[in-house]
């Protein structure tokens, strides 16, 4: 058996912006257009009017500021009202590889790693942009690794969750530097024109190297485990689908082949799921809640993570100790606790340690604990 370690992390960052007063003029200029052009229907009450977002809402709701997508015209088009992506040929490289690429090769710079040694590629992510071939194969091909790669989804928690299988696999010998790369356009299955949830995602790439601590040639942090846990939940879903075609229903550009979610259960559920998780892991593992020196948490919602972090060290977390990127990224979905691990983790000393946790749908939470070495 080796020792896992995670020695390089990297964050590919889209180049364009959303605030929140930009968001809500956009969706306020369509809900204003959709409420004139029913306005009959409205009247006899056969249609619903759409009511206004506000950024106070936003911000206070969720601690969110603003967003990175890959493009925000289509999104800010009150015509639109999604990304608008160029059309690629099959001969060039896909836009989940494109950000992919970044990531890594941001995330093999900081290891001191050449691509050629990598022998597996996970391309963990809430959605990919095609069924086959995988991208994890395509990304494998384009940064010249070795060995193989495969595609896995597992939504918010894809990352923890192909850190896991892939330290599993250094651990077992079977293979010797794996990268679990995150590609999330989280812009492409978001319903932008539904108040409810129209703030809550952004698009980012995160990636880490995994390999084994006694190769590693800079600081590291050393995964002295990993726990995954999943139960079945529809209050966060999406029905779309390669059957979609194949169902009376299922022509439509329908609501549901969208994110869905009952954001209000979800609060309450996930919750007391993640705490408990973390304090089982902990205790498993001989830890304490006072032995950690950060939490790297999903990243959903600013009250979520607060009281995440208070349930878990029993006390408000000092600031710094529970480092947040939510204000800028909004919810990545699989990326945020990498973003929030990538950002804000170089100034831990040898010894100190920490815990990833992911958490979202599926229900779906993943752990990992780590000390820097
Ligand atoms: N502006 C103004 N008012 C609004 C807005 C808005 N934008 N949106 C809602 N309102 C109104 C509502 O209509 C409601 O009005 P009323 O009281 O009259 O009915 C009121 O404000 C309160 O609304 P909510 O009850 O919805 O507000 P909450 O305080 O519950 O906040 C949140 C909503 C922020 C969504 C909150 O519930 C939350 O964060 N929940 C947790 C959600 C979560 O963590 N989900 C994880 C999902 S991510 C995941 O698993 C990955 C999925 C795969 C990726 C998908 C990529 C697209």
């Amino acid at each position: 058996m080796f020792q896992p370690a995670i020695t390089g992390s990297g964050v590919f960052t889209p180049q364009q912006v959303i605030t929140n007063d930009e968001l809500v003029a956009a969706f306020n200029a369509y809900a204003t257009r959709f409420n004139a052009e029913h306005a009959e229907a409205i009247a006899v009450g056969e249609v619903e009017p759409m009511g206004p977002s506000s950024a106070e809402f936003i911000l206070s709701a969720s601690g969110i500021e603003q967003r990175y997508v890959m493009d925000k015209t289509g999104v800010l088009d009150p015509d639109r009202m999604y990304p608008a992506l160029r059309q690629r040929s099959d001969d060039e490289p896909g836009i989940m590889a494109e950000m992919a690429l970044d990531a890594c090769g941001k995330a093999l710079a900081a290891a001191r790693r050449a691509a050629e040694e990598v022998d597996l590629v996970i391309c963990a992510a809430s959605n990919h942009e095609r069924a086959y071939p995988a991208i994890a194969i395509e990304i494998q091909q384009l940064l010249g690794a070795g060995g193989f790669a495969f595609d896995m989804n597992v939504a918010c928690s894809s990352a923890t969750f192909g850190i896991q299988a892939a330290a599993d696999m250094v651990r077992a010998g079977s293979v010797r530097c794996a990268l679990v790369v995150n590609p999330e356009i989280c812009s492409g299955h978001l319903e932008w024109r539904d108040r409810d949830c129209h703030f809550i995602f952004g698009d980012v790439c995160t990636a880490v190297v995994i390999e084994r601590a006694e190769d590693a040639t800079g600081a590291h942090f050393l995964i002295h485990s990993t726990r995954c846990a999943t139960q079945f939940s529809n209050n966060i879903r999406n029905n779309n689908g390669f059957l979609r075609r194949t169902r009376p229903d299922g022509v439509a550009d329908r609501r549901d082949m969208q994110f869905m979610q009952n954001g209000r259960k979800v609060f309450k559920e996930v919750l007391p799921l993640v705490s408990s998780h973390i304090g089982a892991h902990l205790q498993d593992q001989g830890w304490t809640a006072a032995d950690l020196r950060r939490l790297w948490l999903h990243q959903a919602n600013k009250s979520m993570n607060d009281f995440i972090g208070r349930k878990v060290l029993g006390r408000v977390p000092d600031p710094g100790e529970q480092p947040n990127i939510l204000q800028d990224y909004a919810n990545t979905s699989s990326a945020g606790s990498i973003i929030a691990f990538a950002k804000h983790s170089d100034d831990l000393s040898p010894g100190d340690k920490g815990v990833i946790c992911s958490f979202g749908a599926g229900y779906s939470v993943g752990s990992v604990l780590l000390e820097r070495a």
